[in-house]
């Protein structure tokens, strides 16, 4: 009898303007004659919503009935970017809701564009774990991601007068993709302490009691994949005080602002992203997120594990988490404590539970960025997982020093706790000891942490237990949706969009690389593109641009490391020569845009200087009359998931310029290469890998290499220093005061003049010049240049998230694909 009610989808235009009207007139209660865009966008959110619940709804059952092992994504971090045209095209009804929302009188990109983005990231990692869960339902992985539900996701940037401004991100006014599970809450404890007894069979008994209690709610947003009717979960964690809205005993006794102290306390926790890239040292909020999270996640498999009654050695059979960085390490104290507190097990067994169901990414090697949380901090909040803590750790040195008798030295090296004053918890080694694989996200990135922070475990473990995955785009988002003229070219080519699901077979448009309409069509939609963001970069920046000039971008998070100061020391120089010419030689320039776009986080100095750099560059090269389209420079505002779908595809050069060594793998570089851009970057994470693939004529690589980057390092400490020259008349140009108050910049300047130029600006400005000419030149030749990205598209099948999925299935998770019943 059920059967009969159950929910329908649409198929025809029709059926989705009714399922569009109903739910205008109905659950936004307006009227149609009043249908603005923002209904309209809420209209055709929630008809797809419904379409999209269905499916998610068949596929938890069919995951649940066939009980085998998942995949848990843990990330503290998801850049989900906008969701309606991302579910508009894996269902594959983006047609059929354009014909509709035209009947209706409204235009597709205006709806679309609607929707704020769901932020929930800061950068390149939040992003890597959206596109992850792109590939696990695309690919049929049965899968969940778990994260928290943000209040604020991360802040919006504007630009005054030149500087940067952080605006709350208040993103949930109305938010049709969330699902409140007001059923599925887990109560999570902090503080209190441990009472310790001998049970009545002489085993001693650990109890964590007298805490303070916090209410986790599950939030559950569907994942459709592509072309398939599997719709995974993402489930992230609301905080709110146990005892409900507020506490009545104080309200009755007249003491209303005590009365909802304990509501605003614990609402804090899942309250704000914090906005750093790394990490928020010795913040307790941090840290009670990242318990919170990891405590509710943990308690969520646990139940479901429970619910098949297997025994606790089936565990890692039907679990596998992966810890996407340090963030959520304390997710391996917790397990072990539910083994052993709750579940009675001993030590040993449960431990081998614990290390054979984690799996560990590692994604930086910048020693600043490695995470570790006092201790005194860590016994205060969760004293019962800092005594288990010390218990890992000494089972592990006990097992180093059996094996590595003579090398005592490498005890404190390697121990979970550093002690400095105050003794600190090593995240990154608890997270390594506690996994059965660690992985880096590039080739270079994976061989680097093998030699460098994790030098010592090698030899403990043994190299198998360290891999690599390198990252990789979804190909849905990060072609189809950003590039959809493209996506349509490439797949009039190869007789279908099957690419969007094997991505190497990407390879067969090589063949047309000669193929005059072809070469015309994929240089036709690259001028669009480019001309999309020409207007866009007036209507929002109030900057006209060319779009015939060479469009050159770096978008990504502002930081030493990614050296945006080179690029605008770089755009400086050329500036200077472009002023020092005379009119004839001018006219042989090949014009250019320097676009940045990209936000720093708030304490960090540094990089706020170098975004008020560009600011007041772009102000004075933009007026310039006598340069004109020559050189233009573009900060854009606010960049995000939305916005590189438009800068992305309009690039003919991007940059990717980190100091060698430094940048974990990057993916925007993926993307701009995709989107047939070429790429100007050092020999650094993923560029490596790119230029394998696409061929060393096909990337304008420069640079001082990683490994010889620590004498270069050594070198300017003991005082063997020299500053490029070119560098030097920059550096004039700024303290002439020609871009405002030079006293602005100076630390700027000062840390590469006078503080050892850690990021090597001026050993690698040479080359940076010197090839960026090359560019130029190579860009004047248009045909060769229009080879280059077609070939280059061609050879980029290597780098869609999927195939990091199956790699991650295959050597660390051990989980097989559940594909789905065929539709009836
Ligand atoms: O793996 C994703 C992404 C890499 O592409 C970047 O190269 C890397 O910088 C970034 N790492 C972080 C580190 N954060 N922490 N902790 O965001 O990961």
């Amino acid at each position: 009898a059920w059967k009969k009610y159950s929910a329908k989808e649409f198929t025809t235009p029709d059926e989705f303007e009714q399922a569009v009207v109903k739910h205008i007139e109905t659950t936004l209660a307006r009227s149609l004659f009043n249908c603005d865009e923002a209904a309209a966008y809420s209209g055709t959110a929630l008809a797809f919503r419904d379409r999209l619940v269905i499916e998610w709804n068949r596929t938890q059952q069919q995951q649940t009935l066939a009980d085998q092992k998942r995949v848990y994504y843990l990330s503290l971090e998801f850049l989900m970017g906008r969701a309606l045209d991302n579910a508009m095209l894996n269902v594959g009804m983006k047609d059929v809701a354009r014909k509709g929302l035209s009947e209706l009188g409204f235009r597709m990109e205006d709806i679309v564009s609607q929707e704020r983005d769901a932020a929930l990231g800061n950068g390149g990692l939040g992003r890597l774990a959206a596109c992850f869960l792109d590939s696990l339902a695309t690919l049929n992985y049965p899968a969940w991601g778990y994260a928290l539900r943000y209040k604020y996701g991360i802040f919006r940037q504007e630009i005054i007068d030149g500087y940067q401004v952080e605006v709350p991100d208040y993103w949930l006014d109305f938010n049709p993709w969330e699902f409140p599970r007001h059923d599925v809450t887990v109560d999570v404890q902090f503080y209190g302490n441990v009472r310790k007894y001998m049970d009545e069979s002489g085993k001693q008994v650990s109890v964590w009691e007298n805490g303070e209690i916090v209410t986790a709610v599950a939030y559950d947003a569907p994942v459709p994949g592509y072309g398939t009717r599997t719709t995974n979960n993402l489930r992230l964690w609301s905080s709110k005080a146990s005892h409900g809205e507020f506490d009545f005993t104080k309200f009755n006794s007249g003491e209303y602002e005590a009365s909802v102290a304990d509501q605003q306390r614990a609402e804090t926790i899942s309250a704000v992203l914090y906005p750093n890239d790394s990490l928020e040292r010795g913040k307790e909020l941090r840290l009670k997120q990242q318990y919170f999270w990891c405590a509710a996640s943990l308690y969520d498999i646990v139940r479901r594990f429970k619910k098949s009654k297997k025994a606790w050695k089936d565990f890692p059979n039907q679990v596998a988490i992966q810890l996407n960085d340090t963030h959520p390490t304390l997710a391996i104290p917790e397990l072990q404590r539910i083994l052993i507190d709750q579940e009675g097990l001993e030590w040993d067994e449960a431990w081998s539970i614990v290390q054979s169901t984690f799996g560990y990414t590692n994604h930086t090697v910048l020693p600043e960025a490695l995470e570790k949380w006092s201790v005194p901090l860590i016994q205060h909040l969760l004293p019962r997982h800092l005594q288990i803590i010390y218990d890992i750790n000494l089972n592990f040195l006990q097992y180093v020093e059996r094996n590595f008798p003579k090398e005592r030295d490498m005890l404190s090296r390697v121990s979970i706790i550093e002690e400095s004053n105050p003794k600190m918890v090593r995240m990154a080694y608890l997270a390594l000891i506690g996994s059965h694989k660690v992985n880096g996200v590039a080739e270079l990135h994976s061989d680097l942490i093998k030699t460098t922070i994790f030098k010592d475990f090698v030899k403990i473990y043994g190299p198998d237990k360290f891999t690599n995955v390198t990252n990789g785009i979804t190909p849905r988002r990060w072609l189809h949706q950003a590039n959809p003229r493209l996506s349509e070219l490439i797949a009039s080519k190869l007789g279908s969009y099957d690419y969007l699901r094997d991505l190497t077979l990407l390879h067969k448009i090589e063949a047309y690389v000669d193929d005059k309409e072809f070469r015309k069509a994929f240089q036709d939609i690259k001028y669009a593109n480019k001309a999309r963001l020409a207007a866009y970069t007036l209507e929002v920046q109030g900057i006209k641009v060319n779009p015939k000039a060479l469009f050159d971008i770096q978008v990504k998070r502002i930081h030493e490391y990614k050296r945006q100061q080179l690029n605008i020391f770089g755009v400086i120089h050329r500036y200077l020569e472009l002023k020092a010419m005379s009119p004839k030689d001018r006219n042989k320039v090949q014009p250019r845009v320097s676009f940045f776009g990209g936000k720093a986080a708030p304490g960090y100095w540094m990089a706020k200087t170098v975004i008020h750099l560009i600011n007041q560059v772009s102000k004075v090269i933009n007026a310039d009359k006598e340069i004109g389209d020559l050189l233009k420079v573009v900060f854009l505002e606010d960049y995000n998931v939305s916005k590189a779908e438009i800068i992305i595809p309009a690039s003919d050069i991007s940059e990717h310029i980190s100091t060698a060594g430094t940048e974990a793998s990057g993916t925007s570089n993926m993307k701009f290469v995709l989107n047939g851009g070429l790429v100007i970057g050092t020999c650094d994470g993923a560029n490596i890998e790119i230029t394998r693939e696409v061929g060393e004529d096909n990337i304008f690589l420069f640079g001082n290499l990683s490994e010889d980057v620590e004498d270069l390092r050594h070198q300017h400490f003991y005082g063997d220093f020299k500053l490029d020259p070119m560098l030097q008349k920059v550096f004039d140009t700024i303290k002439s005061g020609m871009f405002g108050d030079a006293g602005q910049f100076s630390a700027l300047v000062n840390s590469i003049v006078e503080h050892g130029d850690y990021y090597l600006v001026s050993d690698d400005f040479k080359s940076y010049i010197d090839t960026q000419k090359l560019i130029d030149e190579a860009y004047k030749d248009q045909e060769a240049w229009l080879t280059k990205t077609i070939t280059s598209v061609s050879r980029m099948g290597f780098f869609s998230s999927d195939r990091c999925i199956d790699e991650y299935a295959e050597m660390i998770w051990n989980v097989e694909p559940l594909t789905p019943p065929k539709q009836n």
